[in-house]
């Protein structure tokens, strides 16, 4: 039942603040679309936030990626972000022991704690890595109140190692760490079931037209292990809440048009799951 919710209603049980924000923003812009800037310098990145910043309702960073990352990138993707409406996640995928991963959030060189809204963690070192995130925010300026992670419960790759098992104590961690947990990264809706949680599903890209669209709703691979699911099929099988976009996008011919078209078809699947 908690998939045939609107996301307004899911606001209002969602016991995570970031979550229930998201939510929200999710529905009054219409958008379930969160596209991967999966490019080298700052200037592209910037450049597609401008882009693609009234489409979206989250920028999905990796920052260890840029050639060129400075303080004054992140100030201006902050700026980009209010301008146009949309949470900022850095794709970290912290995975180390509590102490480590607590100085790699709020220090090192990017300071990820001080802008990223939202930040990805592995479960693999199990509930240590949360106490480590959370106790470093605390004594950190910025506070609780307005970051949140995603845990990674299941990847889109090829042969992934998150295996049944490995998700479903993933899924667990995330459903007890209400405090900083606003949702997980997954394939599929099963075992998920606290009603704020989202689900932020990865490998989605529109079919391409020669290939013709296949019934399983997949999309391809890129050859480097990322499998490509339809954006009707994540939404509609998957139980996927928020979509990501990368290169479906950013290959595009025009970036804007494309974010447009996934926005609209993420949107329209959405509706028809919950009957709107
Ligand atoms: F957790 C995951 C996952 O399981 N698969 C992913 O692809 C994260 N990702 C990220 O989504 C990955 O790091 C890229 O930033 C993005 C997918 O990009 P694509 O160009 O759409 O394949």
């Amino acid at each position: 039942e908690r998939l045939r919710m609107t996301f307004e209603a899911r606001a209002e049980k969602a016991t995570n603040t970031m979550s229930a924000r998201l939510l929200r923003l999710m529905a009054s812009k219409q958008s379930t679309l969160c596209v991967a800037a999966d490019l080298s310098s700052t200037d592209q990145v910037l450049q597609l936030a401008n882009t693609v910043g009234p489409y979206i309702c989250i920028f999905k960073t990796h920052v260890d990626a840029l050639n060129d990352f400075s303080h004054k990138f992140v100030k201006e993707l902050q700026e980009l972000a209010k301008t146009h409406n949309f949470l900022i996640m850095e794709d970290r995928k912290f995975g180390d022991i509590g102490h480590t991963v607590g100085l790699q959030y709020v220090a090192g060189n990017f300071h990820i704690a001080d802008w990223a809204d939202l930040v990805t963690v592995h479960a693999l070192p199990g509930p240590g890595i949360m106490d480590g995130l959370v106790s470093c925010l605390e004594t950190h300026q910025s506070g609780l109140r307005d970051r949140a992670c995603f845990i990674v419960a299941e990847m889109s790759s090829k042969d992934t190692l998150t295996t049944p098992a490995y998700r479903t104590e993933a899924l667990k961690l995330a459903e007890t760490r209400a405090d900083f947990v606003a949702g997980v990264v997954s394939q599929s809706a099963t075992g998920i079931s606290s009603i704020g949680l989202i689900q932020l599903t990865p490998g989605v890209r529109i079919p391409v037209a020669q290939n013709g669209a296949q019934t399983n709703g997949s999309s391809g691979s890129d050859g480097l292990g990322q499998q490509y699911n339809s954006p009707h099929h994540v939404v509609l099988e998957r139980g996927a809440d928020v979509a990501v976009v990368g290169r479906g996008i950013t290959e595009a011919a025009n970036s804007a048009e494309a974010a447009e078209l996934y926005r609209d078809v993420l949107w329209k699947a959405y509706q028809q799951r919950v009957g709107e």
